[in-house]
Protein backbone atom coordinates (compact mmCIF):
# COMPACT_ATOMS: atom_id res chain seq x y z
CA UNK A 1 0.00 0.00 0.00
CA UNK A 2 1.37 3.23 -0.99
CA UNK A 3 0.13 6.85 0.11
CA UNK A 4 -1.19 9.34 -2.34
CA UNK A 5 1.31 12.40 -1.41
CA UNK A 6 0.59 15.13 -3.65
CA UNK A 7 -1.63 16.33 -6.67
CA UNK A 8 -0.79 18.66 -9.40
CA UNK A 9 -3.33 20.06 -11.03
CA UNK A 10 -2.33 21.63 -14.23
CA UNK A 11 -4.60 23.75 -17.05
CA UNK A 12 -2.97 23.22 -20.38
CA UNK A 13 -3.39 24.76 -23.82
CA UNK A 14 -2.24 22.97 -26.63
CA UNK A 15 -2.48 23.90 -30.46
CA UNK A 16 -4.57 22.12 -32.91
CA UNK A 17 -3.49 21.57 -36.56
CA UNK A 18 -7.08 22.88 -37.51
CA UNK A 19 -10.47 23.64 -35.86
CA UNK A 20 -12.20 21.12 -34.81
CA UNK A 21 -16.02 21.72 -35.52
CA UNK A 22 -18.98 20.13 -33.96
CA UNK A 23 -22.47 20.49 -33.94
CA UNK A 24 -21.76 21.88 -30.36
CA UNK A 25 -19.20 24.00 -31.27
CA UNK A 26 -16.02 24.84 -32.51
CA UNK A 27 -12.24 24.42 -30.57
CA UNK A 28 -8.56 25.61 -31.92
CA UNK A 29 -6.83 25.01 -29.16
CA UNK A 30 -7.18 21.13 -26.39
CA UNK A 31 -7.41 23.06 -23.50
CA UNK A 32 -7.42 20.32 -20.57
CA UNK A 33 -6.33 19.65 -17.05
CA UNK A 34 -3.56 17.34 -16.58
CA UNK A 35 -2.76 15.80 -13.00
CA UNK A 36 0.11 14.76 -11.60
CA UNK A 37 -0.33 12.50 -9.03
CA UNK A 38 2.32 11.39 -6.52
CA UNK A 39 2.78 8.55 -3.72
CA UNK A 40 5.51 7.31 -1.79
CA UNK A 41 6.52 4.86 -4.74
CA UNK A 42 5.84 6.41 -8.08
CA UNK A 43 4.41 8.79 -10.12
CA UNK A 44 0.78 8.48 -12.44
CA UNK A 45 -0.48 10.94 -15.17
CA UNK A 46 -4.02 11.94 -15.37
CA UNK A 47 -5.76 13.86 -18.49
CA UNK A 48 -8.88 15.34 -18.25
CA UNK A 49 -11.24 15.01 -21.21
CA UNK A 50 -13.72 18.11 -20.16
CA UNK A 51 -13.10 20.68 -22.63
CA UNK A 52 -13.64 24.94 -21.96
CA UNK A 53 -17.38 24.53 -22.05
CA UNK A 54 -20.26 22.53 -21.37
CA UNK A 55 -21.20 21.81 -24.96
CA UNK A 56 -20.58 17.97 -25.14
CA UNK A 57 -21.84 16.95 -21.54
CA UNK A 58 -22.33 19.21 -18.24
CA UNK A 59 -18.65 18.99 -17.73
CA UNK A 60 -16.10 21.87 -18.25
CA UNK A 61 -12.83 22.58 -17.49
CA UNK A 62 -13.66 25.18 -14.47
CA UNK A 63 -15.95 22.90 -12.89
CA UNK A 64 -13.57 19.94 -12.87
CA UNK A 65 -10.50 21.70 -11.65
CA UNK A 66 -13.14 22.98 -8.89
CA UNK A 67 -14.19 19.65 -7.96
CA UNK A 68 -10.50 17.86 -8.30
CA UNK A 69 -9.28 20.49 -5.61
CA UNK A 70 -12.20 20.63 -3.45
CA UNK A 71 -14.28 17.54 -3.65
CA UNK A 72 -12.02 14.89 -4.59
CA UNK A 73 -8.03 15.51 -3.32
CA UNK A 74 -9.36 16.22 0.00
CA UNK A 75 -11.34 12.44 0.06
CA UNK A 76 -7.96 10.77 -1.43
CA UNK A 77 -4.89 12.96 -0.32
CA UNK A 78 -2.72 11.13 2.21
CA UNK A 79 -4.64 8.34 2.06
CA UNK A 80 -3.71 4.96 0.44
CA UNK A 81 -7.08 4.32 -1.19
CA UNK A 82 -6.40 2.33 -4.40
CA UNK A 83 -8.08 2.22 -8.11
CA UNK A 84 -9.86 -0.52 -6.64
CA UNK A 85 -11.18 1.34 -3.71
CA UNK A 86 -11.48 4.84 -5.37
CA UNK A 87 -15.13 4.64 -6.53
CA UNK A 88 -16.04 3.74 -2.73
CA UNK A 89 -13.92 6.55 -1.70
CA UNK A 90 -15.27 9.15 -3.81
CA UNK A 91 -19.09 7.98 -3.74
CA UNK A 92 -19.85 11.11 -1.37
CA UNK A 93 -19.53 13.24 -5.14
CA UNK A 94 -22.20 12.57 -7.43
CA UNK A 95 -21.53 13.25 -10.85
CA UNK A 96 -18.64 14.75 -12.28
CA UNK A 97 -17.36 11.33 -14.19
CA UNK A 98 -14.85 13.18 -16.14
CA UNK A 99 -13.01 14.58 -12.98
CA UNK A 100 -13.02 11.09 -11.56
CA UNK A 101 -11.73 9.42 -14.57
CA UNK A 102 -9.02 11.80 -14.39
CA UNK A 103 -7.97 10.75 -11.12
CA UNK A 104 -8.42 6.94 -11.68
CA UNK A 105 -5.94 7.15 -14.93
CA UNK A 106 -3.72 8.75 -12.57
CA UNK A 107 -3.91 6.53 -9.84
CA UNK A 108 -3.27 3.27 -11.91
CA UNK A 109 -0.37 4.47 -14.04
CA UNK A 110 1.03 5.69 -10.56
CA UNK A 111 0.31 1.83 -9.50
CA UNK A 112 0.78 -0.31 -12.58
CA UNK A 113 4.38 1.67 -12.81
CA UNK A 114 5.15 0.56 -9.35
CA UNK A 115 4.22 -2.66 -10.66
CA UNK A 116 6.32 -3.21 -13.63
CA UNK A 117 2.74 -3.92 -15.34
CA UNK A 118 0.78 -2.57 -18.48
CA UNK A 119 -2.48 -0.94 -17.98
CA UNK A 120 -3.27 -2.89 -20.91
CA UNK A 121 -2.38 -6.09 -19.53
CA UNK A 122 -4.17 -4.79 -16.18
CA UNK A 123 -7.76 -4.09 -18.19
CA UNK A 124 -7.43 -7.39 -20.04
CA UNK A 125 -5.93 -6.46 -23.17
CA UNK A 126 -5.70 -9.20 -26.26
CA UNK A 127 -4.42 -7.74 -28.82
CA UNK A 128 -1.14 -5.71 -29.51
CA UNK A 129 -2.24 -3.11 -32.10
CA UNK A 130 -5.26 -1.57 -32.72
CA UNK A 131 -7.78 -0.50 -35.54
CA UNK A 132 -7.99 2.92 -36.31
CA UNK A 133 -10.35 5.41 -37.33
CA UNK A 134 -10.81 9.26 -37.28
CA UNK A 135 -13.27 11.69 -36.79
CA UNK A 136 -13.67 14.65 -39.20
CA UNK A 137 -14.99 18.07 -38.23
CA UNK A 138 -17.63 20.09 -39.80
CA UNK A 139 -15.82 22.53 -43.00
CA UNK A 140 -16.90 25.16 -44.69
CA UNK A 141 -17.48 23.66 -48.01
CA UNK A 142 -18.00 20.64 -49.30
CA UNK A 143 -14.40 20.71 -51.36
CA UNK A 144 -12.87 21.50 -48.16
CA UNK A 145 -14.68 17.97 -46.67
CA UNK A 146 -13.88 15.66 -49.42
CA UNK A 147 -10.10 17.17 -49.34
CA UNK A 148 -10.03 16.20 -45.76
CA UNK A 149 -11.51 12.96 -46.14
CA UNK A 150 -9.08 11.78 -49.11
CA UNK A 151 -5.59 13.06 -46.86
CA UNK A 152 -6.69 10.46 -43.74
CA UNK A 153 -7.73 8.04 -46.38
CA UNK A 154 -4.66 8.08 -48.03
CA UNK A 155 -2.82 8.25 -44.47
CA UNK A 156 -4.80 4.96 -44.17
CA UNK A 157 -7.55 5.31 -41.36
CA UNK A 158 -9.42 2.20 -41.45
CA UNK A 159 -12.84 4.07 -40.91
CA UNK A 160 -13.81 7.87 -41.77
CA UNK A 161 -16.39 9.78 -39.38
CA UNK A 162 -18.58 12.88 -40.47
CA UNK A 163 -19.69 15.29 -37.86
CA UNK A 164 -23.11 16.43 -38.87
CA UNK A 165 -25.76 19.10 -37.76
CA UNK A 166 -29.01 20.61 -38.83
CA UNK A 167 -28.60 21.84 -42.57
CA UNK A 168 -25.24 20.23 -43.10
CA UNK A 169 -25.60 16.68 -43.68
CA UNK A 170 -27.05 14.43 -46.33
CA UNK A 171 -26.12 15.89 -49.06
CA UNK A 172 -22.26 16.37 -47.44
CA UNK A 173 -22.45 12.58 -46.48
CA UNK A 174 -23.37 11.52 -50.12
CA UNK A 175 -20.46 12.79 -51.81
CA UNK A 176 -18.54 11.59 -49.41
CA UNK A 177 -19.83 8.25 -49.98
CA UNK A 178 -19.91 8.55 -53.52
CA UNK A 179 -15.94 9.58 -53.63
CA UNK A 180 -15.72 6.26 -51.29
CA UNK A 181 -17.97 3.69 -52.33
CA UNK A 182 -16.37 1.08 -50.33
CA UNK A 183 -15.28 3.05 -47.58
CA UNK A 184 -16.02 2.49 -43.28
CA UNK A 185 -17.97 5.52 -42.79
CA UNK A 186 -20.21 7.00 -40.19
CA UNK A 187 -21.44 10.19 -38.79
CA UNK A 188 -22.06 11.65 -35.71
CA UNK A 189 -24.55 14.38 -34.71
CA UNK A 190 -23.39 15.17 -30.84
CA UNK A 191 -27.61 14.92 -30.11
CA UNK A 192 -28.08 17.88 -32.17
CA UNK A 193 -31.26 16.40 -34.14
CA UNK A 194 -35.15 16.01 -32.97
CA UNK A 195 -37.09 12.80 -33.42
CA UNK A 196 -39.41 14.95 -36.44
CA UNK A 197 -35.97 14.72 -37.92
CA UNK A 198 -36.82 11.31 -39.48
CA UNK A 199 -36.65 11.95 -43.05
CA UNK A 200 -33.06 13.32 -42.42
CA UNK A 201 -32.53 9.77 -41.45
CA UNK A 202 -34.07 8.14 -43.95
CA UNK A 203 -32.04 9.85 -46.46
CA UNK A 204 -28.39 8.50 -44.66
CA UNK A 205 -29.83 5.75 -44.22
CA UNK A 206 -29.80 4.68 -48.20
CA UNK A 207 -25.85 5.98 -47.77
CA UNK A 208 -24.56 2.53 -46.53
CA UNK A 209 -23.18 3.71 -43.16
CA UNK A 210 -21.18 1.88 -40.85
CA UNK A 211 -23.44 3.63 -37.76
CA UNK A 212 -25.08 6.58 -36.95
CA UNK A 213 -23.91 8.19 -33.63
CA UNK A 214 -25.93 10.00 -31.02
CA UNK A 215 -28.46 11.82 -33.58
CA UNK A 216 -30.67 12.62 -30.75
CA UNK A 217 -31.10 14.20 -27.09
CA UNK A 218 -28.47 12.35 -24.68
CA UNK A 219 -31.32 11.35 -21.83
CA UNK A 220 -33.74 10.43 -24.47
CA UNK A 221 -33.41 6.35 -24.45
CA UNK A 222 -36.87 6.04 -25.38
CA UNK A 223 -36.79 7.85 -28.97
CA UNK A 224 -33.70 6.07 -30.04
CA UNK A 225 -35.19 2.69 -29.94
CA UNK A 226 -38.03 4.51 -31.38
CA UNK A 227 -35.92 5.89 -34.60
CA UNK A 228 -33.78 2.65 -34.40
CA UNK A 229 -36.63 1.18 -35.66
CA UNK A 230 -37.13 3.30 -38.69
CA UNK A 231 -33.88 2.46 -40.52
CA UNK A 232 -31.76 -0.22 -40.74
CA UNK A 233 -28.02 1.51 -40.09
CA UNK A 234 -27.38 0.92 -36.41
CA UNK A 235 -27.68 3.46 -34.28
CA UNK A 236 -24.62 3.81 -32.02
CA UNK A 237 -24.58 5.81 -28.35
CA UNK A 238 -22.18 7.96 -26.65
CA UNK A 239 -23.13 10.93 -24.87
CA UNK A 240 -26.24 8.93 -23.49
CA UNK A 241 -24.08 6.16 -22.05
CA UNK A 242 -22.78 7.26 -18.47
CA UNK A 243 -22.56 3.88 -17.25
CA UNK A 244 -22.40 -0.12 -17.93
CA UNK A 245 -25.90 0.36 -16.16
CA UNK A 246 -27.01 2.75 -19.18
CA UNK A 247 -25.37 0.51 -21.35
CA UNK A 248 -27.47 -2.61 -20.83
CA UNK A 249 -30.81 0.01 -20.40
CA UNK A 250 -29.67 1.07 -23.85
CA UNK A 251 -29.00 -2.16 -25.37
CA UNK A 252 -32.35 -4.25 -23.66
CA UNK A 253 -34.53 -1.32 -24.96
CA UNK A 254 -33.11 -1.22 -28.36
CA UNK A 255 -31.91 2.34 -28.03
CA UNK A 256 -28.84 1.49 -30.23
CA UNK A 257 -26.88 -1.85 -31.75
CA UNK A 258 -23.44 0.14 -30.84
CA UNK A 259 -21.66 1.24 -28.00
CA UNK A 260 -18.88 4.87 -28.44
CA UNK A 261 -16.98 3.63 -25.19
CA UNK A 262 -15.16 6.87 -23.60
CA UNK A 263 -13.51 6.11 -20.07
CA UNK A 264 -13.92 9.73 -19.09
CA UNK A 265 -17.30 10.07 -20.37
CA UNK A 266 -17.97 7.11 -17.77
CA UNK A 267 -16.51 8.12 -15.03
CA UNK A 268 -12.90 6.15 -15.87
CA UNK A 269 -10.95 3.20 -17.24
CA UNK A 270 -12.60 0.71 -14.47
CA UNK A 271 -16.19 1.37 -15.68
CA UNK A 272 -15.46 1.63 -19.06
CA UNK A 273 -14.07 -1.93 -19.08
CA UNK A 274 -17.49 -2.61 -17.23
CA UNK A 275 -19.49 -1.19 -20.42
CA UNK A 276 -17.15 -3.21 -22.60
CA UNK A 277 -18.03 -6.26 -20.82
CA UNK A 278 -22.01 -5.19 -21.16
CA UNK A 279 -21.66 -5.08 -24.75
CA UNK A 280 -19.61 -8.19 -25.63
CA UNK A 281 -22.19 -10.67 -23.35
CA UNK A 282 -24.91 -8.80 -25.19
CA UNK A 283 -23.02 -9.58 -28.70
CA UNK A 284 -23.04 -5.63 -28.92
CA UNK A 285 -19.81 -4.45 -30.88
CA UNK A 286 -17.95 -1.52 -29.12
CA UNK A 287 -15.66 1.04 -29.94
CA UNK A 288 -13.27 3.37 -28.25
CA UNK A 289 -13.98 7.16 -28.72
CA UNK A 290 -11.87 10.59 -28.36
CA UNK A 291 -12.20 13.61 -26.91
CA UNK A 292 -9.26 14.87 -29.09
CA UNK A 293 -6.29 13.69 -26.30
CA UNK A 294 -3.24 14.96 -25.36
CA UNK A 295 -0.42 11.51 -26.06
CA UNK A 296 -1.80 10.60 -22.14
CA UNK A 297 -5.50 10.25 -22.53
CA UNK A 298 -4.63 8.69 -26.06
CA UNK A 299 -2.22 5.76 -24.00
CA UNK A 300 -4.92 4.92 -21.88
CA UNK A 301 -8.12 5.07 -24.97
CA UNK A 302 -5.35 2.81 -26.68
CA UNK A 303 -4.92 0.68 -23.65
CA UNK A 304 -8.90 0.21 -23.42
CA UNK A 305 -9.59 -0.41 -27.47
CA UNK A 306 -7.10 -3.71 -27.12
CA UNK A 307 -10.19 -5.41 -25.14
CA UNK A 308 -11.22 -8.39 -27.24
CA UNK A 309 -15.07 -6.48 -27.54
CA UNK A 310 -13.88 -3.38 -28.86
CA UNK A 311 -14.45 -4.92 -32.67
CA UNK A 312 -15.02 -1.76 -34.34
CA UNK A 313 -12.11 0.73 -35.52
CA UNK A 314 -12.16 3.78 -32.80
CA UNK A 315 -11.79 7.44 -33.28
CA UNK A 316 -7.89 6.80 -31.65
CA UNK A 317 -6.42 8.74 -34.36
CA UNK A 318 -2.60 9.55 -34.61
CA UNK A 319 -0.78 12.34 -32.67
CA UNK A 320 -0.51 14.20 -35.76
CA UNK A 321 -4.23 14.15 -36.41
CA UNK A 322 -4.49 16.73 -33.59
CA UNK A 323 -1.27 18.15 -33.14
CA UNK A 324 2.14 19.56 -34.40
CA UNK A 325 4.00 18.44 -31.20
CA UNK A 326 1.91 16.30 -28.82
CA UNK A 327 3.14 16.45 -24.88
CA UNK A 328 4.65 12.89 -25.20
CA UNK A 329 6.07 10.82 -27.81
CA UNK A 330 3.90 10.93 -30.64
CA UNK A 331 1.62 7.85 -31.69
CA UNK A 332 2.23 6.92 -35.54
CA UNK A 333 -0.51 5.32 -37.55
CA UNK A 334 0.52 2.27 -39.25
CA UNK A 335 0.41 2.41 -43.04
CA UNK A 336 -1.99 -0.61 -42.47
CA UNK A 337 -4.85 1.80 -40.36
CA UNK A 338 -3.30 0.55 -36.91
CA UNK A 339 -1.18 1.83 -33.65
CA UNK A 340 0.35 0.03 -31.56
CA UNK A 341 -1.23 -0.45 -27.64
CA UNK A 342 1.25 0.96 -25.19
CA UNK A 343 3.41 -2.09 -23.67
CA UNK A 344 5.05 -0.15 -21.31
CA UNK A 345 4.65 -0.29 -17.24
CA UNK A 346 1.16 1.97 -16.21
CA UNK A 347 0.20 4.44 -19.56
CA UNK A 348 3.42 3.86 -20.84
CA UNK A 349 3.79 7.11 -21.69
CA UNK A 350 5.52 9.92 -19.65
CA UNK A 351 5.23 13.71 -21.07
CA UNK A 352 8.22 15.79 -21.61
CA UNK A 353 8.48 17.71 -19.24
CA UNK A 354 9.33 20.96 -21.30
CA UNK A 355 6.48 20.71 -23.34
CA UNK A 356 4.04 20.53 -20.72
CA UNK A 357 5.82 23.55 -19.15
CA UNK A 358 5.17 25.61 -22.56
CA UNK A 359 1.30 24.37 -22.77
CA UNK A 360 0.34 25.22 -18.98
CA UNK A 361 -2.05 28.28 -18.34
CA UNK A 362 -1.92 27.41 -14.57
CA UNK A 363 -0.52 25.02 -11.89
CA UNK A 364 -1.92 24.37 -8.37
CA UNK A 365 -0.13 22.08 -6.25
CA UNK A 366 -2.19 20.10 -3.34
CA UNK A 367 -0.93 18.24 -0.54
CA UNK A 368 2.36 18.52 1.69
CA UNK A 369 4.52 18.64 -1.02
C1 LIG B 1 -17.41 12.69 -30.08
N1 LIG B 1 -15.04 13.41 -30.33
O1 LIG B 1 -17.23 11.56 -30.46
C2 LIG B 1 -16.27 13.63 -29.68
C3 LIG B 1 -16.72 15.00 -29.58
C4 LIG B 1 -15.77 16.07 -29.17
C5 LIG B 1 -13.26 12.87 -31.85
O2 LIG B 1 -15.42 13.28 -32.54
C6 LIG B 1 -12.65 19.39 -27.02
C7 LIG B 1 -12.73 18.33 -26.15
C8 LIG B 1 -13.35 19.35 -28.21
C9 LIG B 1 -13.52 17.23 -26.48
C10 LIG B 1 -14.86 18.21 -29.73
C11 LIG B 1 -14.68 13.20 -31.61
C12 LIG B 1 -14.14 18.26 -28.54
C13 LIG B 1 -14.24 17.18 -27.66
C14 LIG B 1 -15.65 17.13 -30.01
C15 LIG B 1 -15.05 16.10 -28.00
O3 LIG B 1 -18.57 13.05 -29.95
MG1 LIG C 1 -19.62 11.19 -30.43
Amino acid sequence: MSRIRNLDLRLIALPLVRPFRTSFGEDTTKDAILLRLETDVAEGWGECVAGPEPGYSEEFNEEAWITLRDHIAPRILDSDISSEELADALAGVRGHPMAKATVEMALLDAELRAAGRSLAEHLGAERDRVACGVSVGITSTVEELLRQVEGYVSEGYQRIKLKIEPGTDVERVRAVREANPDMLLSVDANAAYAPEDVDVFRALDELELLMIEQPLFYEDLLQHAKLQREIRTPLCLDESIRSAADAAAAIELGACRIVNIKQGRVGGLLEAKRVHDVGLSAGVPVWCGGMLETGIGRAANLALAGLPGFTLPGDTSASRRYFREDLTDPFVLDEDGTMAVPAGPGLGVVPHADRVERATVRLERLGKN
